[in-house]
């Protein structure tokens, strides 16, 4: 265990920017070893949409679920030990099932969406639906913003809503842009403001978690404002790339990379992310597998930190995350 980060009596909180089976399982190791700091968890909004007249929150519910222990850890979404009697139901009676919903996951998302109807914020009933699954105390979990943002995907077959891009068509379609609808009038949560404001003086570290960067990242750092004030206050911000000898463990990150024009290696990674978000990183965490990129002195000036950071068990992840943790306080 690492000695707790005591400044002024308080410890330095860790937040992580998660979207996706990565940043998810990020947050469930670092919910299990962290017991001394707050950890607080920015998950990306861009994959939210409306279904059925309910709001499903992707990459909210991910980490919500694998920070209660309540995951399917082989699909990396939705609940462990499902069943799909609604499901099969509305299927039966013709209606969408090409996104599935299981009884539990449906449950929370009625949970939800009557809170919401009562006037809840997202990031209030965000907290209430973390806390009535046992998530522990330590975790915050917080949408990145209130305001509708909807990540848009153009393709050579028109343009997608991410959930029909991501489920419906597999990724399969040739991706040519990307945009996040209603992320101009986007703001950072009040109470992620709020949160960073409150530990402004001491500061915090940042995670970017193992998250694509086009789908899962760029919808939390492109809201207005947040760079700046994740920066401003950041003690170190470290990223931790998703691509890992040439491939994306899962999703489409790789495919979007070809597709981009980009050279797709982790050091293709950091070339992408230095550009679109300069002097934003401090330390870039790529995987052991990829130690040569980074030998032949081509990124001489860049800290770059080597670990195992497939998080391919639970005990990896929390390996992982414990590493994390030291790392960032090595950054002191
Ligand atoms: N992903 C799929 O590939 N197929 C699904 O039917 C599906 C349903 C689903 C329901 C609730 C939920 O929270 C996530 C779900 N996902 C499904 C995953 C989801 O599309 C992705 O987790 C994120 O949007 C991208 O990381």
């Amino acid at each position: 265990m690492t000695a707790p980060e005591r400044v002024a009596g308080e410890a330095l909180p860790l937040v992580l920017l998660s979207g996706g089976g990565g940043g998810a399982k990020l947050a469930g190791a670092l919910s299990a070893v962290v017991t001394d700091r707050p950890v607080i968890v920015v998950t990306n909004t861009g994959d939210d949409f409306e279904h059925l007249g309910l709001l499903i929150c992707p990459d909210t519910d991910s980490v919500i679920y694998a920070a209660s222990g309540n995951i399917d850890s082989q699909k990396g979404w939705g609940r462990a030990g499902e069943s799909w009697e609604v499901f099969d139901t509305l299927s039966a009676l013709g209606g969408p099932s090409w996104f599935q919903l299981g009884d539990k996951d449906l449950g929370l998302h009625l949970v939800r969406s009557d809170l919401l109807s009562q006037g809840g914020s997202l990031a209030q009933v965000t907290a209430q639906l973390a806390g009535r699954l046992a998530v522990p105390t330590t975790l915050t979990v917080v949408p990145a913003t209130e305001h509708p943002v909807r990540t848009r995907v153009q393709t050579a077959e028109g343009e997608l809503g991410f959930q029909e891009y991501f489920v419906k068509h597999r990724c399969e379609p040739v991706l040519t842009g990307i945009h996040y609808r209603g992320i101009e009038q986007a703001l950072p949560t009040a109470s992620l403001a709020a949160l960073l404001e409150q530990y402004g003086e001491r500061g915090f570290d940042v995670v970017l978690g193992p998250s694509n960067p086009f789908l899962s990242l760029a919808p939390i750092l492109e809201i207005p404002q947040m760079t700046k004030v994740l920066r401003q206050r950041a003690r170190c911000v470290m990223a931790v790339s998703p691509i890992i000898g040439g491939k994306a463990l899962k999703g489409p990150a790789a495919k979007i990379m070809t597709e981009l024009g980009l050279t797709v290696s982790a050091q293709g990674w950091v070339e992408w992310m230095r550009l679109r978000y300069p002097d934003l990183i401090d330390t870039w965490v790529c995987d052991e597998t990829d130690r040569a990129l980074f030998e032949e002195g081509a990124a001489a000036d860049l800290d770059v930190r080597l670990a195992q950071t497939v998080m391919s068990t639970p005990q990896r992840a929390q390996a992982f995350a414990q590493w994390l943790l030291e790392a960032a306080g090595d950054n002191a």
